[in-house]
């Protein structure tokens, strides 16, 4: 279900609600551990539709830091790639949570850009075992991947995934703040 769909440069951006291992897009994002081998969640969902072989993949990476991502291939999945990134733990604000989800984001778009991407979808990385506090991460993901579209010239559709209505909501009222309608 499509929520909002606002046009911002080049790119149109949407926030949808739905299970983003079903995904027709370029690479969909998957809200980690710094292990990179799996859990539950989205993690877990993405893991079981792309098939054991992620993980196979996922072995050779050596794990990821809080903040960081790197990329594999999509498998069994629609989407050709998986962006793996490793959110946050909320603990109170005051651990630099806020930096480190932003940065999710950031090295994220970076890697659309460096493998010429044109269309990435996000969960709400860190809003479900790791508590971030769901309007303060609806805000950075929105604000941050704008900022990152600015260097990331291939990307032309940004997707904002969530599992809820709640959740899409939270995404349209920071998206509607920027660019026009499509
Ligand atoms: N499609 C889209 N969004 C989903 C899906 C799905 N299929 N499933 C869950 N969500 P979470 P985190 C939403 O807990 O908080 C794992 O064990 C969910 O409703 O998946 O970053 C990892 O291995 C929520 O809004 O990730 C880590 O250990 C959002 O995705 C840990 O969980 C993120 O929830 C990461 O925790």
């Amino acid at each position: 279900m499509t929520v909002l769909t606002r046009r911002i440069g080049g790119a149109e951006l949407e926030v949808i609600v739905a299970d983003i291992t079903t995904l027709s897009v370029d690479a969909i994002v998957n809200a980690a551990n710094t292990s990179l081998l799996g859990g539950g969640g989205v993690d877990g969902a993405i893991h079981r539709a792309a098939g054991p072989e992620l993980v196979a993949e996922c072995r050779m990476l050596n794990g990821c830091k809080t903040g960081d991502a790197k990329i594999t291939r999509g498998y069994r999945l629609k989407a050709a790639h998986v962006i793996h990134t490793v959110g946050p733990v909320w603990n109170g604000g005051t651990l630099g949570e806020d930096d480190l989800l932003a940065s999710c984001y950031r090295r994220s778009m970076a890697l659309c850009a460096k493998h010429e991407l044109i269309s990435v979808a996000f969960p709400a990385i860190s809003t479900g075992i790791y508590r971030f506090p769901a309007e303060r991460a609806a805000d950075i993901a929105v604000r941050t991947t704008i900022e990152g579209l600015a260097l990331a010239p291939t990307v032309a559709r940004v997707v904002f995934c969530c599992f809820s209505e709640p959740s899409a909501k939270l995404h349209a009222e920071t998206l509607a703040q920027h660019g026009g309608p499509c």
